[in-house]
């Protein structure tokens, strides 16, 4: 008897002479066609997964973020809302990477008797895709695998990635033993959590003025207006550009959150006056940068490192005012924050500070280590995360005067404001929005908390990235022996010098990051770096 499992599978076959490997952030193999074979035999293996967890609900994504609109890729979201558990991404691409039927349900087979999977546990599965061409087709790989599986999935269509994560997160805590669910589990519940707190919040502050969003022509554009909507223009004044979702070609191109930060300029769609805030989104709505023209016509980038410090500080302040003094508030960075920032935080905030390597997953874990961990890349992914001590010293603690009851009302409702899942760019917005009423900053004051040290990122072609390893969140290349020694030395040369080299883990290719005092000077480092490495 042929297995469900085989006959599905043929309609998704691997192509030969592809090698898949689970990535930084899920998968990203560019072209349909090649992607077919590896979203069906993620779905078996998201199955597997809600059955080892006791038929948790675990989510699908299909999303290929801030890449060209040709790519796809595909990602596991686990019962808290959380990446997929670092150990199952050997499993994914075992799954990937059998060469044919027979192969796959062999390995498929060997994951249950090696991880003692109880395959008569329901498995439950949700999914939803962004706004890509291939998205429908992959989709039916997907489902197609769930059916041959016998799990049981719902589709939530055209969603941002956070919001997938949101109902992952939802559905997981809806019974004992958790107390409180996460929200209601449905695209709708999202709006009213964020968009109640953020009312909440603004309550007696100032009206913020309108806002210019970029939503890189993806699936953040018609979920903001949905959000905007629910909120009320009176204090969401939301003026939404990029938003031609309908016209696939133009996704992330020429705007976006990747675009901006990597180019430094606006979106040419976006025609701001000066020191009007203007924001963007990525592809799928998980990674969000502000930025301004000065009254001089210059560009100034308000990245991940301005609005970690800016939150960093907001919670510190609220903590305090609530008359809280055992929370520990801290942030976590990459190497690609900006060394101006970190020395912020230390200093100025006087908080600490956690470097760890690129990628969501180390950031998050790391966050976990305090009370309340903020965390964000450089590009714009984060969020926060509070300790099981936090939230409840934040929903028992007694206010001492009516100053304190107020602070620790805002403190409640930041909570339900942040999707502590996942970096999410909708509810980060509404955050800034809120921090920035608080404080009546407009963006030039945010941008004065300190200058960035001139910076320089450049990307390497090289024979082959896997010799290159790093060490110190991936501050230093311990391979090729040797590089590392030479980019020392030229680093020791400039004021204010930083450098480091690392292999991308979405392309082939190697990453080499600078700074130091003087913009020449970082551009030079960078280049001979760059040197040193291919
Ligand atoms: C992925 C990561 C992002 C990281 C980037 C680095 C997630 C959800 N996304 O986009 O956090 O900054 O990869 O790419 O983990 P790179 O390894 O090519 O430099
Ligand atoms: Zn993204």
């Amino acid at each position: 008897m042929t297995s469900p499992i085989i006959e599905a599978s043929q309609k998704h076959p691997k192509p030969q002479d592809r090698t898949f490997a689970y990535g930084t952030a899920g998968r990203r193999w560019g072209y349909r066609s090649l992607l077919d074979s590896v979203v069906f035999r993620v779905g078996l293996l998201a199955a597997l997964r809600s059955q080892k967890l006791n038929g948790k609900a675990i989510g699908v994504m299909i999303t290929a973020s801030h890449n060209v609109p040709e790519d796809n890729g595909v990602k596991l979201v686990d019962p808290m809302g959380e990446m997929l558990e670092a150990s199952w991404e050997a499993h994914a691409t075992s799954l990937a990477n059998a060469p044919n039927e027979e192969e796959l349900v062999a390995r498929h087979e060997h994951l249950i008797s090696s991880l003692k999977i109880n395959t008569s546990t329901p498995a439950h599965v949700i999914l939803a895709k962004d706004t890509r061409e291939s998205g429908p087709a992959l989709v039916v790989a997907l489902t197609d695998a769930l059916t041959s599986a016998g799990a049981k999935y719902d589709d939530y269509g055209t969603l941002t990635t956070p919001q997938l994560h949101y109902l992952v997160r939802c559905l997981n805590t809806q019974h004992p033993p958790h107390s409180e669910p996460y929200g209601e589990p449905t695209e709708e519940g999202y709006y009213k959590k964020i968009g109640s707190a953020y009312a909440k919040l603004l309550q007696g502050k100032p009206r913020p003025g309108p806002i210019t969003v970029d939503c890189a022509n993806g699936v953040g554009a018609p979920k903001l207006k949905a959000l905007a909507e629910y909120i009320g223009k009176e204090i969401f004044d939301v003026r939404i550009v990029n938003d031609l979702v309908d016209q696939p070609s133009k996704l992330n191109y020429q705007c976006g959150a990747d675009f901006v930060k990597t180019q430094q300029r606006l979106p040419p769609a976006s025609q701001v006056s000066p020191l009007a805030r203007c924001a963007s989104l990525d592809g799928d709505a998980d990674r969000l940068i502000y930025y301004f023209t000065d009254s001089d016509g210059t560009f100034r980038l308000l990245d991940g490192d301005k609005i970690a410090t800016l939150v960093a500080s907001f919670i510190t302040d609220l903590v305090k005012s609530a008359g809280i003094s055992d929370l520990k508030v801290g942030v976590v960075q990459t190497a690609y924050a900006n060394g101006s920032s970190t020395a912020y935080i230390t200093k100025t905030l006087g908080l600490p500070v956690i470097c760890t390597p690129t990628g969501v997953k180390h950031l998050h874990h790391a966050a976990t280590k305090f009370d309340c961990g903020v965390y964000f890349e450089a590009n714009g992914h984060g969020t926060v995360v509070f300790s099981h001590a936090a939230h409840a010293t934040i929903a028992s603690h007694s206010p001492e005067s009516p100053a304190q009851a107020s602070a620790l009302e805002n403190l409640q409702a930041l909570r339900a404001l942040i999707n502590e899942a996942v970096g999410d760019a909708l509810s980060d917005l509404l955050l800034v929005e809120v921090i920035l009423a608080h404080k009546r900053w407009g963006p030039k004051e945010w941008d004065s908390t300190y200058t960035d040290l001139p910076n320089r990122l450049v990307r390497v072609e090289v024979k082959d990235r896997t010799v290159f390893k790093t060490t110190d969140a991936e501050r230093r290349l311990v391979e090729p022996v040797g590089v590392q020694e030479k980019i020392d030395s030229l680093v020791g040369k400039y004021k204010q010098g930083r450098a480091f080299a690392r292999a991308s883990g979405t392309e082939d290719a190697v990453r080499v990051y600078s700074e130091a005092a003087e913009r020449g000077e970082a551009e030079e480092l960078a280049r001979l770096v760059a040197d040193v490495v291919v």
